[in-house]
């Protein structure tokens, strides 16, 4: 049995000459002299931080959003890649037979041009907000009628997209393909057909599938991977794949690194194209600092996979999103409250993208994190202590860390762990969800270990690192 201390080099953030307690006091000022959603300096919005990582951050909108000034302000300066949110869908592009409607999603590309974004294309193929022209079409017509839809609306916005979602959500849960107009018509090879006639019509924009629940690994994320690597082995135009992520708090599948990897590895990059991370409605302070840690996960993962070139969150702000209108009782599911001011996953978000050097809207935490692991054979256990170095009682804590590979937790005392590897958080429970001023918690977890006993690394507290001791 070896019995180790926490020995980690402070980051440069930790060795600033002021402290963590007016870094936070500048943060706060900042703030709130700030406009709404003018989350901090210029040079450190999301947008400039992803781009600086070589990654996008973008968001989808409607044009209802164009005549929100509010949302607009935020979208143009924190966003660089922008999601019509059903404005390229079938219904509204060509609602009756060979009849064009790009009038809405024009002025959505517009708008995008106008605040140098770039644009994803969503969706060419879909089995939702499909015209029933489409799906009362005899079978033998369907061919054609995909064809000439995907030509012509591709066509319309040749050069100016950077990708489409040429084919959207064609799985079950369970892997099989969903019998919708298109599969029925004319099995899995639609797919192949799709993919290939975007590419007639646009050869510059990347071509996704695009997919919900495939985030780990599972069944449909399977069926995914394995029609990704029969069509590559054909020779078939597919650039990407996109993960929605439409997230339930907490609940970041513990497979979803190995899964964007597991992917990449096959030539394909992998996009985050959908993220929204819901709660269940009051939103608490200690919900809002796990959402802050989701959000961060998510960012980690796409920095860590080579391949992972972006994410978009699904809407700006609370208010536009689609939440609380397909889940009764859940919602706060982005960055942005209902005013557009940023949550503590913005500051999550943009700290783990490298900000934070300058003021930042801050959930106000400051930590001091020390540890010690017991390891036997394949087995080890470990405590944690963690210390409120801030000048803010929180109510409500969340600390995120990375497991070394091939740990994964089997149980935990006095915090509730999720998930199991990886990018883990570990949240506070009832007794001991308030932290005052200087005031400690012991949490600790049992995990097994494939050879690496070494303690976890990159502690944050509410979205801000930690320093250790
Ligand atoms: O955000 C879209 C919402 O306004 C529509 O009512 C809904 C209809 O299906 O589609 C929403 O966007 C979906 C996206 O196109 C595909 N993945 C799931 C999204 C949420 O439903």
């Amino acid at each position: 049995m070896s019995v180790r201390t926490l020995r980690i080099p402070l980051p440069p953030y930790a060795r600033r000459a002021f402290g963590a307690a007016s870094v936070t006091a500048v943060a706060a000022l900042a703030a709130a002299l700030l406009p709404t959603g003018q989350a901090g300096a210029a040079d450190s919005t999301l947008r400039s931080l992803a781009e600086s990582k070589g990654l996008y951050f973008g968001t989808a909108m409607t044009q209802g959003d164009l005549n929100n000034s509010a949302l607009t302000a935020v979208a143009g300066s924190q966003f660089g890649m922008l999601t019509p949110g059903n404005e390229m869908k079938w219904d509204t592009t060509e609602p009756a037979r060979d009849s064009f409607n790009f009038a809405p999603a024009d002025r959505l590309v517009s708008f995008a041009q106008a605040n140098s974004m770039r644009l994803r294309g969503h969706t060419l193929v879909w089995h939702s907000q499909l015209p029933s022209w489409v799906s009362s079409l005899p079978t033998t017509q369907v061919r054609a009628a995909m064809e000439n839809h995907i030509t012509k609306e591709v066509a319309h916005y040749k050069g100016r997209l950077y990708s489409w979602d040429v084919v959207n959500e064609p799985f079950n849960e369970d892997g099989t393909f969903r019998s919708d107009a298109f599969y029925n018509a004319m099995g899995s090879g639609f797919v192949a057909d799709a993919l290939r006639t975007a590419r007639a019509a646009d050869p510059t924009a990347r071509l996704y599938l695009n997919d919900y629940n495939i985030e780990g690994q599972n069944p449909k994320s399977d069926a995914m991977y394995n029609l990704v690597k029969s069509l590559r082995s054909q020779g078939v135009p597919l650039d990407g794949v996109g993960f929605q992520a439409h997230f339930v708090l907490g609940q970041i599948p513990s497979t979803f690194k190995a899964n964007l990897q597991r992917f990449a590895a096959l030539g394909v990059n992998v996009a985050i194209t959908e993220l929204d991370d819901r709660i269940q409605l009051p939103a608490t302070a200690s919900a809002l600092a796990q959402q802050a840690s989701d959000y961060a996960a998510v960012v980690r993962t796409c920095l860590a996979v080579t391949g992972c070139v972006g994410i978009t969150q699904w809407g700006v702000g609370d208010s536009d999103s689609w939440i609380p209108g397909t889940f009764p009782g859940y919602g706060a599911a982005t960055m942005y409250d209902a005013n557009y001011r940023p949550k503590p996953a913005y500051t999550a978000s943009a700290t783990a993208l490298g900000g934070g050097s300058g003021p930042s809207p801050t959930p106000g935490a400051s930590c001091k994190v020390s540890g010690v692991v017991n390891a036997w054979n394949s087995g080890l256990t470990e405590d944690i202590t963690l210390t409120n170095t801030g000048s803010t009682t929180l109510n409500g804590w969340s600390l995120a860390f990375t497991l070394p590979a091939g740990q994964t937790v089997t149980s935990s005392w006095n915090a509730s762990l999720t998930p199991a590897t990886g990018e883990v958080t570990a949240g506070n429970l009832g007794y001991n969800s308030t932290l005052a001023p200087g005031a400690s918690t012991s949490f600790g977890f049992q995990a097994n270990h494939t050879g690496d006993t070494s303690l976890p690394a990159s502690f944050s507290l509410n979205g801000s690192p930690c320093t250790t001791a």
